[in-house]
């Protein structure tokens, strides 16, 4: 199997569905959206403008599947702690793709994001605004910016592990922070076109696993 989202066989591929507000995902229960394309509409033009509205709020334990965001993308997907992202598609990633929510104290816990496929990142795809361990796996990224960023200037502890993933076309780096005890691991990572890969304080912050 090729890394990245692939929706062959399901429901509602080919479908589209334009919404006007974010779809929110409650607590504990999961958004399956069959292969179904959302088309967000005044929410955000997809810009590097910051406060567009997110297309997905996932509040704790919740579960977005098999999802293709199209264009405009505008601030993507916020998740606010132990979350699943599985087979998910950003067409044309808007400021962000998927935001770690939640004030700098709480930590986000575990998120798992696999079997995504993304393109036109003209900044992050990933941001990590909260304390967290990021399970990054199957994913397929092209023309980014950054693969993921923690925010600038904060020095709480986040866990990147990336696995088996494709990176292609990299404008600053596949992770970056400024904090000295976030830890980046990798594995199966395939990265073309790209200057830097790592931007820490330290490089002994990242190691393969
Ligand atoms: C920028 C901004 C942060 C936050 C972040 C985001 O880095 O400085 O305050 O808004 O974007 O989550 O998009
Ligand atoms: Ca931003
Ligand atoms: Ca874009
Ligand atoms: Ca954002």
């Amino acid at each position: 199997s090729s890394v990245g989202a692939s929706y062959s066989g399901m429901s509602n591929y080919g479908k589209s569905e334009t919404i006007t507000s974010t779809i929110v995902v409650d607590s504990g229960k999961t958004y399956d959206g069959k292969g179904i394309t959302i088309i967000a509409s005044g929410m955000g033009d997809g810009s590097q403008a910051e406060n567009q509205e997110p297309i997905f709020k996932l509040k704790e334990g919740a579960t977005l599947k098999n999802v293709i965001i199209a264009s405009p993308g505008c601030d993507g997907v916020h998740v606010y702690g132990n979350n699943t992202v599985d087979n998910v598609t950003w067409e044309d990633v808007g400021e962000d793709a998927l935001t770690v929510k939640g004030s700098s104290s709480a930590d986000a816990g575990t998120i798992n994001i696999s079997n995504c496929t993304a393109s036109a990142a003209t900044d992050k795809l990933f941001q990590c605004n909260a304390p967290c361990k990021v399970y990054f796996s199957n994913i397929k990224a092209n023309d980014i910016g950054k693969f993921v960023r923690q925010n600038g200037g904060t020095s709480y502890k986040c866990e990147w592990y990336i696995n088996n993933c494709t990176i292609d076309k990299v404008k600053d780096s596949i992770a970056r922070t400024d904090s000295k005890s976030t830890k980046c691991y990798y594995k199966n990572l395939t990265v073309t076109n790209c200057t830097t890969w790592w931007k820490f304080p330290s490089s002994s912050q990242v190691s393969t696993y």
